[in-house]
């Protein structure tokens, strides 16, 4: 039985940074999937901390909040830098990725008609902020932070290939950032995650835009 659980809505999301870091760290976790009429039913919402999901078990400790999960795992599987100052400098990174996440779900979830073309005109002064971390750590040839792989670059990762779906070429601007993505995406284990109908067959969001 592998230790982990996600619970979660049939969607990309909230989850599939986590799902791409243990896929990626050769772990294995379970599934457990709530319909939208399995959550309608409110039972399962009024079991949880936030009244969200996803949750996530690790053995019996329970956990919520996505970005919560992402530093556990990060904690615990190595993935939070060699040092403090490097954690510090993935917690900037992270609360960077947390941002744009939180305007993305905006304009999916509530103003995507009316707002994606604004949303797409401003994007470059959304992402440059990484190119420029890229730019500060090895030349961008590395990781966001530091030499090693980090809960963070598998967030950002999530994130930038879903505003590649967004708006594809959005990336073409910033040749660190489309490098790094190319980088990431080829590691074997996240590719053969990535090319996996677990991935594959998911929408990125619970209400079709994408
Ligand atoms: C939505 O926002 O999937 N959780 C969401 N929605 C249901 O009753 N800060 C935390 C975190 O980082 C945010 C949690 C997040 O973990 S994620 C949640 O629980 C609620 O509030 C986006 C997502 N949406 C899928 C979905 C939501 C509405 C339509 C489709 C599920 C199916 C039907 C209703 C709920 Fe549905």
């Amino acid at each position: 039985m592998p230790p982990y659980t996600i619970t979660y809505f049939p969607v990309r999301g909230r989850c599939e940074a986590t799902r791409m870091l243990l896929a990626d760290q050769g772990q294995t976790w379970k599934e457990e999937v709530v319909t939208k009429d399995m959550w309608m039913k409110g039972d399962l919402k009024a079991t949880c901390l936030y009244g969200q999901l996803p949750k996530f078990t690790d053995g019996d400790f329970i956990l919520y909040q996505s970005n919560a999960i992402l530093r556990h795992l990060g904690r615990q599987l190595g993935l939070y830098g060699k040092d403090n100052r490097e954690a510090a400098l993935l917690d900037i990174a992270n609360d960077g990725v947390e941002d744009l996440r939180l305007k993305y779900g905006r304009l999916i979830y509530q103003n995507y008609d009316q707002g994606k073309d604004d949303y797409v005109k401003d994007l470059p002064n959304q992402l440059k902020p990484f190119e420029s971390l890229l730019s500060q750590n090895q030349g961008g040839k590395a990781f966001i932070v530091g030499d090693q792989i980090s809960f963070v670059d598998y967030n950002l990762l999530d994130l930038l290939l879903n505003h590649q779906v967004l708006a594809p070429g959005c990336l073409d601007a910033f040749p660190l950032l489309s490098a790094y993505v190319a980088r990431l995406s080829s590691r074997p284990k996240l590719k053969a995650f990535l090319t996996s109908p677990q991935h594959t067959d998911l929408p990125i969001n619970g209400n079709g835009k994408q």
